[in-house]
């Protein structure tokens, strides 16, 4: 079975109402079959500007769709949904979709990487992907999903 996983996250607006039609969207579109979604969780917003909380979750697909025309579906969504190209770094949105992992594939380009480069550090995206997949390797950092959890999670009270 294909793994990929998506990530996403909303902070404004009806939060539970877009990530549902995103999720919708995203099992309509061609090629794409929406396989599980973990639980969606309220969660602090991280870097940026002050900004209200996020809705996180992350669904697994399958896909006949290579990553460039993955990463443009999700984009067209982020439209339909009402998402603005953001001037600020890590604002507020009302639909964000990453890809975070795509099978074992590593992809490191200026509009496309793979795996998503801060994934690891974020306790929104390692929580609800260790629900689907506490045994996937990071392909680059070729550790466990649920360890890099643990990890993470020890760094905080460590710090
Ligand atoms: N891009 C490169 N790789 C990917 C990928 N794997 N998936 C490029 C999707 N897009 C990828 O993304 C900017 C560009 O990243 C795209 O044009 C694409 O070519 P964007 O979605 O327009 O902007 P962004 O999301 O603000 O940028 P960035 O740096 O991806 O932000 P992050 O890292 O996703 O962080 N706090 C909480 N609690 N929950 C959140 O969901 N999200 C962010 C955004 C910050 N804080 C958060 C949350
Ligand atoms: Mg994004």
């Amino acid at each position: 079975m294909a793994r990929i996983f998506i990530g996403v996250g909303s902070n404004e607006g009806d939060r539970l109402s877009l990530i549902s039609q995103a999720i919708r969207h995203l099992g309509e579109a061609q090629g794409v079959r929406v396989l599980q979604m973990a639980t969606i969780t309220e969660t602090e917003p991280v870097g940026g500007p002050p900004q209200g909380p996020y809705l996180n979750t992350v669904v697994e697909i399958d896909t006949t769709l290579a990553p460039h025309a993955l990463l443009r579906v999700l984009q067209d969504i982020e439209r339909r949904l009402g998402r603005m190209p953001s001037l600020q770094r890590w604002g507020p949105r009302p639909i964000d979709l990453d890809i975070l992992l795509y099978e074992d594939q590593v992809i490191d380009e200026p509009t496309l990487q793979i795996p998503h480069p801060r994934m690891h550090e974020r306790r929104f995206v390692l929580e609800p992907l260790a629900q689907l997949v506490p045994a996937g390797v990071h392909p680059v950092l070729q550790r466990s999903i649920a360890a890099l959890l643990e990890q993470l999670v020890r760094d905080v009270i460590d710090a």
